[in-house]
């Protein structure tokens, strides 16, 4: 039982109109239950598992302004989070539960990251690691790309931050609504554009104001998670890697033919394939490339990273990884959810 006005401060917030409170001792375990009691029945329903249940966890990533903020507010049912048209209005990373097609998503809305955010204040520093944070934990990041303004160095900066989680990422370009045609194809025209990792991630147009191209995006947000947790088979890569090279030999290295032996799988985010060859040394970059795009392209793994690694070895089973456990929580998790949306 909690005694009654055990100090001051709820009499005094009475007399400030605050009739509500709860006094608690958190040394003495005062009070919790009651605490508890209240934030369950009062909040429960806007806090989710830690661990997301099935619900995939998308994080909106971009530079202030970019429409974050309004994307999540216009696929919740509440105004969840503040939008206002001053840069840098989010200042913490946020979670926040939508549905989409009778479908449940975990959303992080993180604050812009703007240039030069590391030596402004503490204040924005905090900001950006915690949605880097967010990024990280997520397993997929959307990147909001302010249509209106363009496409600007600081976008390429932010794709590369969040490039290194290894986590799928889909380009949304925001606030279409605002775009002539001439405008829109001054965006497409841009050189930026040309950039290796705008070529190969997907690009949506949206409008987060309007509500508009909402079932595009969360198409490509579910094909691509599926795809992401996809377990190549040791077949499938090496009916792939035979024509790869069969369409173009391996150049020699110090005089030596250079061969490769054997690939398999070995892990998602990124997507991980070892290559057992002669040589993992002194292997021409130009070859390896062609090896990465035709991976790339024969697996079909637009917005989805990958990596290979080369690894020299006479004995193709030695060093094989599989899955760490953590992944293969995480694959479940998201397996179920694509098999749930199927049903
Ligand atoms: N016309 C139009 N305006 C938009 C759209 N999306 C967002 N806006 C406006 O852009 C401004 C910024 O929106 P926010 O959602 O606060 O942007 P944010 O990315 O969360 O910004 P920070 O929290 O500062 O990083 C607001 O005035 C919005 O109304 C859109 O699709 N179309
Ligand atoms: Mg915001």
């Amino acid at each position: 039982m909690i005694k009654k006005n055990v100090s001051n401060a709820s009499y005094d917030l009475s007399q400030k109109g605050i009739k509500d409170s709860i006094s608690i001792s958190a040394e003495h375990s005062i009070g919790l239950d009651e605490l508890k009691k209240y934030l369950k029945s009062n909040i429960a329903e806007n806090i989710s598992d830690p661990e997301g249940g099935n619900s995939p966890r998308i994080s909106i990533i971009g530079r202030p302004n970019a429409g974050k903020s309004t994307l999540i507010n216009s696929l919740s049912s509440k105004d969840r989070v503040i939008v206002s048209p001053l840069a840098g209005t989010t200042i913490d990373a946020i979670n926040v539960p939508v549905e989409f097609d009778g479908r449940k998503y975990e959303l992080f809305d993180t604050a812009g990251i703007r240039k030069g955010y590391k030596t402004k204040t503490n204040i924005e520093y905090f900001s950006y690691v915690r949605a880097m944070h967010a990024a990280s934990e997520s397993d997929i990041t959307i990147l909001l790309i302010d249509a209106d303004s363009g496409l600007v160095d600081q976008d390429l900066k932010i794709l590369s931050m969040i490039e290194k989680f290894g986590k799928p990422i889909i380009l949304a370009l925001n606030k279409i609504d605002l775009l002539s045609r001439k405008k829109m194809k001054e965006f497409f025209d841009n050189k930026k554009m040309e950039k290796r990792f705008f070529e190969d991630l997907k690009l949506i147009k949206i409008s987060a104001l309007k509500g508009k191209g909402f079932k595009k995006l969360f198409k490509e947000i579910d094909d691509t998670l599926q795809k992401s947790v996809t377990k190549f088979t040791t077949s499938k890569l090496n009916r792939i890697l035979k024509r790869v090279i069969e369409d173009r030999s391996p150049p020699s290295v110090s005089g030596k033919s250079l061969k490769f032996r054997y690939i398999h799988f070995a892990g998602i985010n990124p997507t991980t394939l070892v290559i057992h060859a002669s040589q993992d040394k002194k292997l021409p970059a130009n070859y390896k490339k062609y090896i990465y795009n035709s991976f790339k392209k024969y697996l079909d793994l637009q917005s989805i990273q990958l990596k290979i690694i080369f690894r020299k070895s006479d004995n193709p089973y030695k060093g094989k990884n599989t899955l760490t456990e953590r992944q293969i929580k995480k694959r479940k998790r998201l397996l179920s959810f694509v098999k749930k949306a199927k049903k």
